[in-house]
């Protein structure tokens, strides 16, 4: 007789032995020192959180070109894959396991972010209705030009490179970031994917970056230390679809020919509405990923026991409940209250809103 599953049980999933079923998600925090090196404070803030079955890193860019955002941290120099070093040795010590979110954010950022100035690349020359972060604040994105289908090859390469790095920082694996309107969603969704060649038209060829970058991820840091993360119901950073069902189930078909360690799926709008697209079939999803399911997305304790106990998810993911609750894991165990957020300190700064938030025992 087996036992029903508990957030609070250990699991294996692909490559990865994880304590307990609930995951640290990404979160973006724009406190990289310069170089976009991880700050000796990062250390800090994920060392306290480690008591996660496993973090998801805040997302990484893959090179300068993937970035979007002020201050976030890379993993394409060897400056930065040093700078992660003492991280994923802190999260380690403490019993935790932590991958990092490799980011390319396509037509989300901004000239000034850019080599040499240049505009951002995307599938096709569409701006997004979207915001991004600077040195001085909030701006709009810039207008980013179409890739050259002989340009697709060196991103694919370069998220390739960013795997073996991740592997040389001490990470026990990656999450290819595919949600949230960045690259590999502009790909996969019409609104943003107006391509003739091979990688636009059909949900089929909308997939192929999608396809080509799982290959050349698993085939540099094998299949079982390799996650993806989607956002399937999402109109994150103004991405649209004319058939969001059929596009993502054609993903999903993708994601079950790898045999992945995981796929971590934003159920409805990022941060918002978990019924955003009220019908959306997570389930299917699910079944055509065959990869271990991480549920997140509004979740509570209540809505994640549900969904472990009845078998709708294998793990589930918080991300802002983690910002202001290091031992987030242990709250829940004791169904201790939650810390607020605070909302002022989440983009850039230093300590505050960042590591200064206390565990239970001393608040
Ligand atoms: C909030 C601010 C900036 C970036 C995402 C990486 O939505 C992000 C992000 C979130 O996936």
């Amino acid at each position: 007789m087996t036992r029903t599953p508990s957030l609070f049980d250990p699991v294996e999933i692909g490559a990865l032995k994880l304590s307990n079923r609930i995951v640290m998600a990404p979160l973006t925090r724009n406190r990289a020192g310069p170089g976009d090196v991880p700050s000796a404070l990062a250390v800090e803030y994920y060392r306290q959180r480690a008591t996660a079955g496993l973090i998801v890193s805040e997302g990484s860019q893959i090179s300068q070109q993937g970035q979007g955002y002020e201050s976030t941290p890379g993993i394409y120099t060897a400056a930065q894959v040093e700078g992660w070093k003492p991280i994923t040795r802190a999260v380690h010590d403490a019993g935790g396991r932590i991958v990092i979110q490799l980011w390319h954010v396509g037509r989300v950022s901004h000239v000034s972010l850019q080599p040499g100035g240049a505009a951002p690349v995307a599938p096709s020359a569409i701006r997004a209705e979207t915001k991004t972060y600077l040195k001085g604040g909030f701006a709009d994105v810039s207008e980013p030009r179409a890739l050259e289908t002989g340009e697709i090859a060196g991103i694919v390469a370069d998220y390739a490179a960013a795997a073996k790095n991740a592997i040389e920082a001490g990470f026990d694996g990656v999450e290819i970031h595919g949600a949230n309107g960045y690259l590999i969603d502009q790909f996969l969704c019409d609104g943003t994917n107006r391509r003739t060649d091979a990688y636009g038209g059909s949900p089929e060829n909308r997939t192929r970056f999608l396809a080509e970058v799982l290959a050349a991820v698993t085939d540099t840091i094998g299949a079982g230390r390799t996650g993806l993360r989607l956002s399937p119901a999402s109109p994150a950073n103004g991405i649209s679809d004319s058939n969001r069902q059929v596009t993502f189930n054609a993903a999903a078909d993708v994601v079950g020919r790898f045999g992945l360690a995981f796929v971590h799926v934003v159920e409805g709008a990022t941060g918002g509405a978990r019924d955003f697209i009220p019908d959306f079939d997570f389930a299917e999803i699910r079944r055509r990923a065959k990869a271990p399911y991480i549920a997140n997305n509004g979740y509570d304790k209540a809505l994640a026991e549900a969904a472990i106990a009845g078998g709708r998810a294998d793990l589930v993911a918080f991300g802002r409940p983690f910002i202001s609750n290091p031992d987030l894991v242990e709250r829940l165990r004791r169904g201790a209250p939650l810390a607020p957020l605070n909302r002022d300190t989440l983009y850039g700064g230093g300590a505050h809103g960042y590591t200064d938030y206390p565990p239970l025992e001393n608040a």
